[in-house]
């Protein structure tokens, strides 16, 4: 009879290698499991493609768990109210202010990161993106390691994940197309060609411009949700989260359309 401390050792070892392996070679990669790429991951593995984020933190959710300064409730807007309830989170009405509602950001960010992993998409928490892959001028895929690894500054060497499409959920940083533009000296499609950085609060614009700048910022290279923002230099908004959410359906359909190509 097996000894069960080695079984439970034993099958997860397994099983994570397993799945590991089953992602190693994804039709798109997301980083940052922030609400737009669970939004994105979701709506992408529902179409049929093989969709993983890799999430630097421990807890999947990105800055949807704390609400606006730590009170747990967020505002949606009506146009992202269908993705509510394709999610199954609960909202209520915002009273004499039609169209608005607020929801529980601790159901939020749980709703998403399930309903998300229910689609099929994967998520690799403590996984940190730190470059990505780039052969004959083409985005490839990332570059990961355990982010204990990248915290703790040792020398160990990454893994690779190919991808036929990279989308960068990173949020306020931009950290992926940052990177790309400064180590494989691509030109973004921004006026500039580079980042033009996220402007300050100004929340109708920054929700609007969250959405517009969805979008393929080089072949295969995309930006959602703060990302977006910060790359084509729209406003911010705080603990409103429709545009997140849209951007997040938006760019699933942007990179299923380049895949399809
Ligand atoms: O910032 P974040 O929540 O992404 P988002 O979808 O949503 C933005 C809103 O939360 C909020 C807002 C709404 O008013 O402005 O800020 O744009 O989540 C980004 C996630 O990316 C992870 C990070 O830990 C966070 O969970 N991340 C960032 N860089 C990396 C990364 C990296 N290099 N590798 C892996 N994960």
């Amino acid at each position: 009879m097996a000894v069960i401390e080695h079984v439970i050792s034993s099958a997860i070892v397994s099983r994570f290698a397993a799945k590991l392996q089953e992602n190693l070679d994804l039709d798109v990669a997301l980083v940052g499991a922030g609400p737009s790429a669970l939004v994105a991951a979701r709506y992408l593995a529902e179409a049929g493609y093989k969709a993983a984020i890799f999430e630097r933190k421990l807890a999947p959710g990105g800055g949807t768990w704390g609400g606006g300064m730590l009170f747990n409730e967020v505002v949606v807007q009506e146009a992202a109210r269908p993705i509510l309830d394709d999610f199954n989170i609960n909202y209520v009405p915002i009273p004499d202010h039609p169209g608005y509602y607020t929801l529980d950001s601790v159901e939020m960010a749980s709703g998403l990161i399930f309903g998300c992993m229910k689609s099929g998409a994967r998520i690799f928490n403590a996984v940190s993106v730190e470059d990505i892959v780039f052969k004959s001028g083409q985005i490839g895929g990332l570059v990961i390691n355990w982010t204990p690894v990248e915290r703790l500054g040792m020398h160990v060497d990454p893994l690779t994940v190919l991808a036929r499409a990279v989308i960068d959920g990173t949020g306020h940083p931009s950290e992926i197309i940052n990177l790309a533009a400064a180590k494989a000296g691509i030109k973004l499609d921004t006026p500039t060609g580079g980042v033009l950085g996220e402007k300050p609060m100004w929340v109708d614009s920054g929700e609007a411009s969250t959405v517009e700048n969805t979008r393929e910022y080089f072949p295969g290279l995309f930006a959602c949700g703060m990302s977006a923002n910060n790359t084509a230099g729209g406003y911010r908004m705080g603990p409103i989260f429709g545009g997140m959410m849209l951007s997040g359906k938006r760019v699933a359909e942007l990179a299923a359309a380049r895949l399809a190509k």
